[in-house]
């Protein structure tokens, strides 16, 4: 099966302006794609992670891609898809958002051999555009209708929005032209709200470039769909924010648990859309969910695959432990204490400094119990749980045994109320 094949028995493929001559060119020869990032933020989350896969699937079927950072239109703020006019970040802060987001697009492609990818900055051939070259060389071959027609322009025209986030559109288009003409890159990539700017990059193209001898030249853009929810919620979403792609953001644990939430209406999608798992795979786990869904072996197996292939395999370890040890019956004393940092991210910690310290001082001093009386009618009913034991001794001192990984120890007050004590 070739690779747009592929992509669409996956349902990957939203636009795609000229799906037959695509085909044939990805069947001919080994072609250059890019998919461009703009560096608003100092990680990149999990909806840009479809992309990134799908640049990804291009290189294992022996293709290069090219992933952009957008250190110059990072400056500028692209209109598509938002409702209203960016606030401009500060030059210094777009420049930290740019390194950090180069960083981690360089963990999921493959950087070696004759298919390799590179990521390039589109400040290097913008940032020292002159506004005359703009405005006479580029500039030139944009209509004012045909800008005004695009979604993300027609849909702000009643809002408002600025000459510069209208004038995006040029900028990434020049892009587009700059790596067909000096990386020979025939394809961009994007999201669905991409394709005005990536159809004004073909256009570009055909009015400066041309093909050879007098064809119109051999470049072609397509979108992926967004990612949506049975339940019609945003995809990537949770009570604490967006599911970032960086650890120190959102932990491996949060990470993996996230995905292992799936809902079963959308496993399978989700399975399709993110992983690299076969067909046949991927039918069988479909039966495990239409057979037995309380077993959520799909879900698993989802949670599983992003999360090795965005952490590694040591951090889906990890995730599994926590999970296991809160979920599954495992034993809490077995986590190390990285794990229960980021099994108990959000749990209120109380530090103790004494090596023996009775445990109704813990449970008043760490605001579990409102007082000794408080906390002592707990441990006679058996509310309180020392590292999943539940504690029923009055007279109970904590010490080194109470201790997980010489670090944590956590207490439970009745079915879910956790606290962590940190030495
Ligand atoms: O030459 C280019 C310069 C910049 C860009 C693309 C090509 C970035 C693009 N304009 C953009 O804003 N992309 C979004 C971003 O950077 O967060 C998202 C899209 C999404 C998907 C993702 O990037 O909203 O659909 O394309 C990779």
């Amino acid at each position: 099966m070739g690779i747009i094949q592929e992509l669409e028995s996956r349902g990957l493929i939203n636009q795609v302006t000229d799906r037959d001559g695509l085909e044939s060119l990805l069947d001919e020869k080994q072609v250059t794609l890019y998919c461009g990032f703009d560096p608003t933020g100092d990680s990149l989350h999990i909806g840009h992670l479809l992309t990134i896969i799908t640049l990804r699937r291009f290189q294992l079927a022996g293709h290069k891609p090219l992933a952009l950072v957008g250190g110059a239109t990072g400056l500028i703020g692209d209109p598509s898809g938002k409702k209203a006019e960016r606030t401009l970040n500060e030059e210094e802060v777009v420049h930290m958002y740019r390194d950090r987001i180069k960083g981690q697009l360089q963990k999921y492609l493959d950087f070696e051999g004759d298919k390799k990818a590179e990521v390039v900055n589109n400040y290097d051939w913008i940032g020292n555009m002159s506004v005359i070259s703009f405005l006479r060389d580029v500039g030139k071959h944009f209509g004012l209708n045909y800008m005004l027609s695009k979604e993300a322009v027609s849909s702000r025209i009643d809002s408002g929005i600025s000459f510069t986030e209208f004038s995006y559109q040029i900028l990434q288009s020049f892009d587009f032209h700059h790596l067909y003409e000096e990386k020979g890159c025939q394809l961009q990539i994007g999201g669905s709200d991409q394709w005005g700017n990536i159809t004004g990059g073909l256009e570009l193209i055909r009015r400066m470039s041309g093909g050879v001898e007098g064809e119109p030249p051999r470049a072609f853009g397509f979108t992926i769909p967004l990612v949506t929810k049975a339940d019609g919620t945003k995809f990537g979403k949770t009570e604490g924010g967006a599911i970032w792609l960086d650890p120190d953001k959102t932990s491996p644990y949060e990470f993996y648990q996230f995905l292992l939430n799936t809902d079963d209406r959308d496993v399978i999608k989700f399975i399709k859309y993110f992983t690299f798992l076969d067909e046949e795979e991927i039918q069988s786990l479909e039966k495990e969910v239409e057979t037995q869904p309380e077993e959520r072996v799909a879900q698993r197996r989802l949670a599983e695959e992003l999360t090795a292939f965005v952490h590694g395999n040591d951090a889906l370890k990890q995730a599994q432990n926590i999970t296991d040890a809160l979920f599954g019956g495992g034993d809490l004393k077995e986590l190390t204490a990285e794990e229960v940092k980021q099994g108990f991210k959000d749990v209120p910690t109380h530090v103790v400094n004494e090596d023996a310290k009775p445990l109704v001082d813990v449970l008043v001093d760490a605001g579990i119990a409102s007082s000794k009386r408080q906390a002592r009618e707990d441990i006679r009913n058996g509310a309180i749980y020392i590292n999943g034991e539940r504690c029923q001794t009055l007279e109970k001192t904590m010490g080194n045994e109470d201790k997980i990984d010489n670090a944590f120890t956590i207490i439970r007050r009745g079915k879910k109320k956790y606290f962590l004590i940190q030495y």
